[in-house]
């Protein structure tokens, strides 16, 4: 196995990441925070990727910024971390028209927690967890969180959550709408739905796909009267795309569609 702290490998048009620091639950140093935004550009610019599928190495999906280099005199500084580490990524993953699906394979803390909640479905294990460990070190939520997971939850609940750094297991995370769903972890990780879903989702109109994740986008910060605007341009690209004919076509010719993705 690489030593690599990312793995990536594309199979078909599904490109499988994995966080690989499992020694320190794969918290993030800068040399692994550098690799997932260049694995991220990758699967943004090479045609062939129409999904990703997100997960980490080990018993923990992230346990955030790896605190030795945090404190250590020849780490980055604090603003450096954020600013060229979990900024770029959680833009990238929010504004790349794919879908990415993050399976949270286990316990997901302070940037962590947010990196994958910036994925568009969030599947966990039923042996994941979320915490919001900023507070407890003294520092406030980042990678998004301040934005995505009120947003998610509501205020009230976003609120206690990051103040109190309290741990929140996948089948509550499910229940407030944290997440999409919890699901069994079968011991070949590529029959679990969160995978599946992801295969399903590479083989869906990308183009389709990537502008409904720029309409939600638009959607977080737009009246309605601007929203209409939004899906009314959006539809009428959607509708030149060579996969929409193929859906229709298929349809009325009662066949499985072939979607090529563009
Ligand atoms: O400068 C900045 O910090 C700015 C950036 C901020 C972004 C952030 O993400 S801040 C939040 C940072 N993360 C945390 O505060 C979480 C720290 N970790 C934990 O609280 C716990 O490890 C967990 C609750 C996640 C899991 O607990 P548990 O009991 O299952 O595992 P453990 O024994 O604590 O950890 C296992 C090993 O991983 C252990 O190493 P050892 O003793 O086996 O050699 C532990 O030190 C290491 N580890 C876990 N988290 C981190 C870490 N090492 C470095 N950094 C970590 N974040």
């Amino acid at each position: 196995m690489s030593n690599s702290p990312i793995l990536s490998e594309t199979i078909d048009h599904l490109m499988i990441i994995r966080l690989n620091r499992p020694d320190v639950l794969n918290s993030f140093n800068r040399e692994m925070a550098m690799s997932l935004q260049e694995v991220l550009q990758n699967a943004e610019e090479n045609k062939e990727v129409r999904a990703i599928y997100l997960t980490g190495m080990g018993r923990a999906f992230c346990a955030g910024q790896d605190l030795e280099e945090a404190i250590s005199a020849e780490g980055p500084e604090l603003q450096k971390i954020v600013e060229e580490h979990y900024n770029p990524i959680v833009r990238k993953m929010r504004n790349m028209e794919k879908p990415i699906v993050c399976f949270v394979n286990g316990v997901a803390a302070g940037a962590g927690a947010n990196i994958a909640l910036a994925s568009d479905v969030v599947f966990a294990s039923e042996h994941a967890s979320f915490i919001q460990a900023f507070s407890k070190i003294g520092l406030i939520p980042d990678s998004g969180g301040t934005y995505t997971l009120p947003r998610l939850i509501g205020l009230q609940r976003a609120s206690a959550l990051m103040l109190l750094g309290d741990k929140v297991n996948a089948e509550d995370a499910e229940k407030m709408g944290m997440i999409y769903k919890q699901i069994s972890a079968p011991d070949d990780e590529t029959e679990n739905l969160a995978f599946q879903s992801a295969l399903k989702l590479s083989k869906m109109p990308t183009i389709g796909l990537g502008l409904t994740k720029r309409a939600l986008n638009a959607s977080l910060s737009n009246n309605l009267d601007d929203q209409l605007d939004v899906e009314e341009k959006l539809q009428t690209l959607a509708g030149t795309s060579e996969d929409y004919k193929e859906g229709v076509n298929a349809f009325l010719e009662k066949r499985k569609p072939e979607f090529k993705g563009k």
